[in-house]
């Protein structure tokens, strides 16, 4: 079981990521991305999709045309750790068209 980031840890790791900001009311970090247009956007999803499932870690998200609104925590461990640390590293870098 994955635990819960805390401390010098969660900051390092909350540091890297400068375009996610926490949630309200909760223990997750969230982040708004914007495409060209809605196949550009679920074309993303889809390629997400396939890196959450090969990690077993999903995100929560919310898309309307162009828009995606995401939200990362860990349900099994009650907030946030590493896998959401990590899936928005990989989120960030696909949506930049990064390797
Ligand atoms: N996704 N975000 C997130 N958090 C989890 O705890 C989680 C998940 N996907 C699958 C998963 N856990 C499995 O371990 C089972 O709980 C289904």
């Amino acid at each position: 079981m994955m635990e819960k980031l805390t401390g010098p840890d969660r900051d390092r790791a909350l540091a890297g990521l400068p375009d996610w900001s926490l949630a309200e009311g909760r223990d997750a970090i969230t982040r708004k991305y914007r495409f060209a247009d809605f196949k550009t956007a679920f074309a993303f999803m889809t390629a997400v999709a396939e890196i959450a499932d090969e990690m077993d870690h999903h995100p929560e998200w919310f898309n309307v045309y162009n828009r995606i609104d995401v939200t990362l925590s860990t349900h099994d461990a009650g907030g946030l750790t590493m896998l959401d640390i990590d899936l928005a590293v990989q989120m960030d870098e696909l949506a930049a068209g990064e390797p």
